[in-house]
């Protein structure tokens, strides 16, 4: 219990420090840290008894509380001083379809409001059919629950993808899988005609007409005939667990088909990407007759090979904490979900990348979250535990 106590004490400190000093000047540098040679990841259990957590998000109310989704469809509530809250502070399973392996509650950002209203976003396949779902939803209430967009996805029960997160701009950020099966037997992901195999930007504080969003200006599709408008990236297979860095550029992991896991970095204001997928798998041409001569693919800055060094990336994020700021400020962390290999990325400068394998999680990592100091953790499907992230130093 040291452990837990240690990080009380470390967010009871951070909290009354001058926001202006939270990093030191040298640490704003771009991937700063020791070499990542020298450098591992340490983990410590601070919860346990989740039943399959899937995805985690701090609470934006300065209560230091982490909401933890898990898959059937309950949403509970970890405190780095109190540990984990026995009951679900919300309960959606009643039409969260969780049945296959990949369906279930999904994903989960609190509001832009969410310290007035307690609303959250959620997505998730619903009851009965799986169609993949955004809702807006106060915690605790479920009944009040406001459906914002639908996607079908009967046909297959994999790739759902599901990250859910605001961008600098304001704007919420929906990953969805490709529509699932192997190889995009329905060719969704280069279909701007479908939200399959896509992220989506959504204004989701402003009504227009009869939506309950708004499509942002400034989308990239938004004037193109035939593209659904809320597209704002796309060519993705399962693009799992995605996150955003302080300077808004956005950290995308896109799971592969049989021969490479990927990372991808672009920057804010980079509407309209293609990731790829179904010509590209990773660097490497995966389907020769969907590739376009026309086309701008947008290659990862890492990639590791499937079934030799994992089977699924679980995207993550970039280290801003303090507590370890001198080793890891700025590193990109990411895990495997079978290999459990902790992998970094730190984005140089001049559009360079250092990558490199820095020790290991626990096996079935399925999500990342950073705290409201920047402080990170990691949940684990089947065995459901939680743990603290911590970073040492050692000899190369
Ligand atoms: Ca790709």
């Amino acid at each position: 219990m040291s452990g837990l106590r240690r990080i009380g004490l470390v967010l009871a400190t951070a909290a009354l420090l001058p926001a202006t000093i939270t990093t030191a000047a040298a640490d704003s540098r771009p991937g700063h840290g020791v070499p990542l040679d020298q450098l591992t990841v340490v983990t410590t259990e601070v919860a346990s008894g989740l039943t399959r957590p899937v995805a985690m998000v701090a609470a934006t109310d300065h209560s230091g509380r982490v909401l933890i989704a898990e898959k059937r469809g309950t949403v509970r509530v970890f405190h780095p001083e109190t540990g984990l809250a026995a009951d679900p502070v919300l309960d959606i399973s009643d039409r969260v379809n969780s049945v296959a392996n990949e369906r279930g509650l999904l994903g989960i950002v609190p509001a832009p409001d969410f310290r007035r209203t307690a609303n959250v976003y959620l997505a998730y396949s619903r009851q009965p059919d799986g169609a993949l779902t955004l809702s807006r939803v106060p915690l605790g209430d479920p009944a009040a629950e406001q459906v914002l967009l639908v996607q079908d996805h009967a046909q297959f029960s994999n790739h759902n993808a599901g990250q859910l997160a605001f961008g600098k701009d304001g704007y919420l950020y929906w990953s969805l899988g490709d529509g699932g099966s192997a190889g995009d037997p329905n060719a969704n992901a280069q279909n701007l005609g479908t939200l399959l195999g896509k992220v989506l930007r959504l204004d989701v504080n402003h009504r227009c007409g009869d939506l309950p969003y708004c499509v942002p200006r400034g989308n990239p599709f938004a004037h193109t005939p035939g593209a659904r408008p809320e597209i704002w990236a796309y060519g993705l297979r399962n693009p799992w667990r995605f996150s955003f860095d302080t300077d808004g550029s956005l950290w995308l992991a896109d799971v592969g088909q049989g021969a490479f896991e990927e990372v991808n970095h672009v920057g804010n204001r980079r509407g309209g990407v293609n990731f790829g997928w179904s010509c590209m798998e990773g660097p490497a041409v995966f389907n020769a007759s969907r590739c376009d001569a026309n086309a701008d693919y947008t290659d990862p800055v890492f990639h590791y090979q499937t079934g030799v060094e994992g089977c699924a990336v679980i995207g993550g994020h970039v280290y801003r904490g303090r507590q370890y700021a001198r080793l890891a400020h700025g590193t990109y962390v990411a895990t495997d979900y079978c290999s459990g290999t902790a992998w970094a990325v730190r984005a140089g400068r001049h559009g360079e990348y250092e990558t490199g394998s820095i020790g290991q999680f626990p096996p079935q990592v399925t999500s990342f979250v950073t705290d409201r100091s920047g402080e990170l953790y990691a949940v684990t499907d089947r065995t459901g535990q939680l743990f603290r992230v911590g970073f040492e130093r050692v000899p190369a």
